[in-house]
């Protein structure tokens, strides 16, 4: 591993020559030094997030995108991605959900060492699971995924189950001036201290959402992806079913869920499978319901009045195949406990801050105001909170001692989810992400067989500023 971050570390002037060895390796295939990569340029970008009437927004960007590209690989395939960081601050990208090694990890400290601007950053590993997951910088996370970069990463199965159309959703929210400007208030108080930095006008793939054309009895798999810094988008697709299909790009006995709304917070992912067998020409709406009392209209499924795609509706809703996961062994496992405190209207009277016990009234001034097991994160680069055994079976109960929800997210690993506020989990889904209700709590399960240390942090970025991260040490 020590060979291979050096090796990623490539100056300028070595991506010169290593792209004239890829001229050379087409003549002597013995060169095998430079394997194809494709680039990842993160820069500054001019995107139309609002309405076309309404001012281009200046953004971070992928590539000049906004999202960046949608990257899609086989699963069991190998990725070589090399960051250029043509951003003005240091910064990585983390795959978010792939259990790939330690050093392509993405984390600043910890992993790697962050890219410079101007530096360039190989990314290289082979993808060992199918599904849907995405990618996004783990430096400076609440400014740099606020400025629009994140982008999708979807495994194709060796197999994959058979659809009309496979659309990828990037659901996000934008904090947006009517200048068209992004607001600058990243470090603002009220949202570290709060639910986090809700935006102010909501995208589907970095622009206005526009109608879901659809033809009757086409079947439609939807991969929803959260990349917002802290809204929970809940959404409901009126007089149709949204059979779930996979939760956190791993596979899941198909089930609608509950309330009829698929419910994905930051960093979550859903793959659905939608039949739609309205009625050709009519209209219906896809409803955001994730705030009981803010449901808002996302946009509306339109059907053409043209002919079907096929004569009847589609069959049986398909089952993917699982992933090459380690169940973990419940009745032998070691237990864990996860505290989270802080925030506003939360009890806690301190926490250990830069590695001593500071009073809340002081780690405030320092705006940082969460805690996990009583420790409030100033960096990635901490001692391990709890130590797993490598090859080992592990229950993980997390109570959330505070009234704001948090989306607790794993590096490294995916893990089952038991139990929630003590009722169990249908399906005990794996996933890479739970959502912790506000003073709820989730019981989670695993086998550690990554090495490292990962981070378990909350997906809501202003908390992470406000001191929600950990890190599990497995070895
Ligand atoms: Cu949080």
């Amino acid at each position: 591993m020590e060979t291979h971050s050096k090796a990623s570390r490539l100056s300028r002037r070595q991506l010169l020559l290593s792209g004239g060895a890829l001229a050379l390796s087409t003549l002597a295939p013995r060169l095998s030094y430079a394997a194809p990569h494709r680039i990842l340029r993160a820069a500054p970008h001019t995107a139309q997030i609002l309405p076309s009437d309404w001012p281009a927004t200046p953004t971070w960007a992928y590539d000049g995108q906004n999202p960046g590209p949608a990257l899609r690989v086989k699963q069991g395939e190998r990725l070589r991605i090399l960051l250029q960081n043509d951003l003005d601050q240091p910064t990585t990208v983390h795959w978010h959900g792939l259990r790939i090694p330690h050093a392509m990890d993405g984390v600043p400290d910890v992993t790697q060492a962050p890219v410079q601007p101007g530096d360039q950053f190989l990314y290289d590993f082979t993808v060992p699971d199918a599904g849907t997951y995405w990618y996004h910088p783990h430096v400076n996370s609440s400014e740099q995924v606020g400025r629009g970069l994140h982008g999708a990463l979807i495994v194709e199965e060796t197999n994959p189950p058979k659809v009309d159309r496979d659309l990828v959703w990037v659901l996000d929210d934008w904090r947006l001036d009517r200048d068209g400007s992004i607001r600058d208030d990243f470090q603002r108080g009220m949202d570290i201290s709060h639910g986090g930095r809700s935006g102010n006008f909501v995208t589907v793939n970095g622009r206005t959402p526009e109608p879901l054309q659809v033809r009757k009895n086409e079947r439609i798999r939807l991969r929803l992806i959260n990349v917002a810094n802290a809204r929970i988008f809940g959404l409901n697709f009126e007089n149709h079913d949204a059979h779930v299909i996979a939760i956190d790009g791993q596979p899941v006995t198909p089930h609608t869920p509950g309330y009829d709304t698929v419910l994905l917070a930051p960093g979550q992912r859903a793959d659905v499978i939608l039949d739609f067998t309205g009625e050709a020409g009519s209209s219906h709406r896809i409803i955001d319901a994730a705030y009981q009392d803010e449901a808002s209209l996302l946009q509306n499924i339109v059907y053409d009045t043209g002919v079907p795609v096929r004569e009847t509706a589609p069959g049986p809703v398909p089952t993917l195949a699982p992933n090459p996961l380690a169940e973990p062994d419940l009745d032998n496992a070691e237990h864990h406990e996860i505290i989270i405190s802080g925030g506003a209207m939360g009890a806690m009277q301190g926490a250990v801050y830069k590695g001593k016990y500071l009073p809340i009234a002081e780690l405030v001034q320092d705006m940082r105001i969460w805690a996990l097991n009583g420790v409030a994160a100033h960096t990635t680069a901490m001692a391990p909170m709890l130590n797993f055994a490598l090859g080992k079976s592990h229950i993980i109960t997390v109570k959330n001692e505070t009234v704001f929800p948090h989306p607790m997210h794993l590096h490294g690993h995916t893990f089952r989810v038991l139990s929630q506020d003590d009722a169990p989990v249908p399906h005990t889904p794996w996933a890479d992400t739970v959502l912790l209700n506000g003073r709820g709590t989730a019981k989670i399960a695993l086998v550690a067989d990554n090495p490292g240390d990962w981070l378990f942090h909350c997906h809501v970025l202003a908390h992470v500023q406000g001191g929600m991260t950990s890190v599990m040490r497995v070895a």
